[in-house]
């Protein structure tokens, strides 16, 4: 009998990349997605559909979220992956009633009596360390920080620790550093860097505003943490993982590296919000349409944060010893897929643009 899986959220990039993994490996997968076509915005569900009778879409309401036990009476599932985070500032996301908190899903498990059977994923996030620039992140480190968003996630995270503590449960959190990819959103800085680039290649648009270019980030690609997310199911005991690179790079290094694969040499002049990426040089004819001295990146105040982690360093060695996981995907790596996925959009619109 194969493994039955359920999957809240399945039609962000990391709900998609789960699902596929999990059908892969010879799962049932059911996943979960919001009753709401601004939320269901992802085509990869569908794709999937296609080809997998084993692969199952629930769509829900406000009530159901509510009362996800109907649905695990239903499927009875082995393990549940719960990627219904929240993240940026406060958002009605944040709310109750707007999504499946970890106490929702774990009174769920218990009440239809799953809870010596369920194994439970709780997606937490790297948010809940806060404001701490210049620190060392290590896998026992949480701080407690003032922003409702963060202590729905806080509150998320110690629930999970609460019900394996409590009653026995198999419940586990993974901290989630940046993960990327191109199904990532656009409101996120790799893939607006991704996508802004291939479109000034193919004279789309005309520059690319960013803010803090000097911000570190740890990034990785998100195919390679849901397979952390399995792994840490499949292990004797339940335990709380940071999934991270553990190596940092700038915005202003990102944007190099996108540049550099569309052939784009860039000179970076000025300082602070004056600062500018120039071209220096045309290295490949994907970018022929454009000029050498052509600013094509400029720092615009309004995107630089009031209040921002621009350095926190994270250690994800308990991933690699007790797992035996490490990323697969360099950000080298990385940015080329993104980059080439973009560049594709781009160059399929500007043929629309051209005739129609
Ligand atoms: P982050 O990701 O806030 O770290 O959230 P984001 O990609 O938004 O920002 C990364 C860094 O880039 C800087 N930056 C810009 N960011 C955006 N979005 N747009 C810009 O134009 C821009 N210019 C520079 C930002 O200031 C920031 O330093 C991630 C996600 O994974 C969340 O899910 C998670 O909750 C948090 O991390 C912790």
């Amino acid at each position: 009998m194969s493994k039955v899986a359920l999957i809240t959220n399945i039609s962000g990039q990391d709900g998609s990349y789960l699902a596929e993994l999990l059908l892969k490996k010879g799962y049932t997968v059911h996943g979960i997605i919001p009753h709401n076509p601004v939320l269901n915005n992802k085509s990869v569900s569908d794709d999937l559909h296609a080809g997998h009778p084993e692969f199952h879409i629930h769509h829900f309401d406000h009530t159901e979220i509510s009362n996800p036990g109907r649905l695990l009476a239903l499927i009875r599932p082995d393990e549940i992956y719960n990627l219904d985070i929240t993240s940026g500032t406060v958002t009605h996301a944040t709310l109750p009633g707007a999504g499946i908190s970890a106490l929702r899903m774990l009174e769920a498990i218990r009440s239809q009596g799953l809870e010596h059977t369920t194994r439970y994923y709780h997606a937490s996030s790297s948010a809940l360390y806060g404001l701490v620039n210049g620190m060392s992140i290590n896998d026992m480190v949480t701080l407690n920080v003032p922003s409702a968003n963060r202590v729905a996630q806080i509150s998320d995270f110690w629930t999970a620790v609460n019900y394996r503590e409590t009653f026995g449960m198999f419940a586990c959190n993974g901290i989630l550093f940046n993960h990327e990819s191109p199904r990532r959103s656009e409101s996120f800085v790799t893939r607006k860097i991704t996508r802004g680039l291939a479109n000034i290649t193919q004279g789309l648009e005309k520059c690319l505003y960013l803010g803090n270019l000097n911000a570190l980030r740890d990034w990785g690609h998100a195919r390679d943490y849901v397979k952390m997310q399995w792994l840490m199911l499949q292990q004797e005991k339940p335990e709380d993982f940071v999934i991270a690179t553990g190596i940092q790079f700038t915005v202003r290094q990102f944007v190099t590296f996108a540049a550099l694969e569309l052939g784009i040499k860039l000179r970076f002049v000025g300082k602070g919000i004056e600062e500018k990426g120039v071209i220096a040089a045309i290295i490949s004819p994907v970018a022929a349409a454009l000029k050498v001295g052509d600013v094509i990146v400029e720092v615009d105040p309004r995107y630089i944060r009031p209040a921002e982690v621009s350095k926190a360093s994270v250690n994800p060695s308990k991933a690699r010893r007790q797992l035996g996981w490490a990323p697969e995907t360099s950000l080298q790596d990385l940015v080329i897929e993104m980059v080439q996925a973009d560049l594709a959009f781009a160059k399929k619109a500007a043929r629309l643009k051209l005739y129609g």
